[in-house]
Formats: C-alpha cells, structure tokens, sequence
C-alpha cells in the first residue's frame, strides 16, 4: 500500500470528502491538520499556495475537486465511461459555482458591503442554485449524478456544513429535505462511519 498523507486545515469545508474517500478506499493515510497561524510557513511546500494537498509516496498533489477525482477513479466511485465521468464532473463543476458564489460576502473586509453582497446573493443567486440542487436531487434518485453514488456525492456531503454556515441557513436540510439522502448514503458507509467517529470534528 503506498504512504499517503493528506494535508488541509482544522475543518471540513474543502477536505472533508477526501478524508471521506480515502476512508472509503480503505487506504490508512496520515490526516494532518495544519494550524492557521503555521500555514505561511508551510504555504510554500504546498503546488498551488493552498490546501488542500495530497502526497503518495512522496509526491504531492493539489485542487480538491482534482484530489476527489482521482480518489473516485481508484475507488470505483467514477463513471464507467467517459460520458459518465462527464455527468459527475459537470455536477461537481455547477456545485464549485455555488460554493464559490456562497463564499463571495465572506471575502469582502467592509461589514456593510459585506451584508449587502450577501443580501443581494441571497436574493439573486443562492435560490437558484438551491432549487437546481434539489432538482438534481431529485432526478437522481437522492445522488448528485447518474442516479448512484458517485465520488460527486463526497464533495457535496463533505462541503455541506460549512455550505450551510455561509448561507446562515443551520436548517437547510429540513428545508431542502431531498439533501438529507447523499448525507445518509455517503455518511453510513461503514468505513466512512467509522473515520468519522473517529476523526476530529470541526463544525465546518
Ligand atoms: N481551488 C483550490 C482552492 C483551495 C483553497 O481555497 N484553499 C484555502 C483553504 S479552503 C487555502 O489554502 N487558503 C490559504 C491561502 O490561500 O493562503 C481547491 O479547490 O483546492
């Protein structure tokens, strides 16, 4: 088996389904959770300047929808052709649009442009992109593609905290309830289970 080291923050968001995969693939690896205040000095042994990173063997990898990709090819979680792979990859695409249109108001310093970009979005972007989830949902008999689990289904179960801390919406699941179903297909794997019963746990 090869030495596998995954490196991100103290949190879920951007890691969580990797760490999530790598349990499902059954691969022991070394789960490193860098300090905020250490990461300027690591910063320049990561490729791109960010985490998260995943090294095998001693080579280093970056992008988490890039790490999650891989990580479903080798697991069995991907497409069995590449029209397949192509559906999974549009979906995760269309999420990264809404993760990074959900994170937009926290990049803004001022606290007043930063309620009024979130009160625009709230009215203007996040319902659409809620209600295509919903519909995607929907269509795919509670996964985000090909109506199966799919390695889709990590990212979105892994980002899904810190996606409801950024919309201030705690009871997003109740309201979407459709959404409950990746969360209890991915989170009751039993060796996903186990990694996170026994993994440290971040609120996002
Ligand atoms: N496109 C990258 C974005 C990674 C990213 O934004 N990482 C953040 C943490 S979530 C980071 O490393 N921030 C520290 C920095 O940029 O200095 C990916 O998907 O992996």
């Amino acid at each position: 088996m090869p030495k596998v080291s995954f490196y991100y923050f103290q949190l879920k968001s951007l890691g969580e389904s990797q760490r999530m995969l790598l349990a499902y693939g059954g691969q022991e690896f070394e789960d490193i959770r860098i300090e905020f205040e250490k990461f300027s000095e690591f910063k320049p042994e990561t490729p791109f300047g960010q985490l998260p990173m995943l090294v095998i063997d001693g080579k280093k990898y970056a992008q988490s929808s890039a790490i999650a990709r891989y990580l479903g090819r080798k697991y069995g979680l991907a497409g069995k052709d590449i029209e397949e792979d192509f559906e999974i990859d549009q979906v995760v695409d269309f999420f990264t649009d809404f993760r990074l249109s959900s994170s937009a108001p926290m990049y803004e310093k001022d606290e007043a442009l930063r309620a009024k970009k979130f009160a625009e979005l709230s009215e203007t972007k996040f319902p659409f992109y809620l209600q295509k989830l919903n519909e995607i949902l929907t269509k795919n008999n509670g996964f985000l593609a090909l109506g199966r689990l799919t390695w889709a289904d990590f990212v979105f179960v892994g980002f899904f905290d810190c996606l409801k801390m950024l919309l201030r919406m705690p009871d997003l699941e109740e309201k979407y309830p459709i959404f409950k179903k990746p969360i209890e297909a991915v989170k009751n794997i039993p060796k996903v289970k186990a990694f996170i019963d026994s993994a440290p746990k971040p609120e996002v």
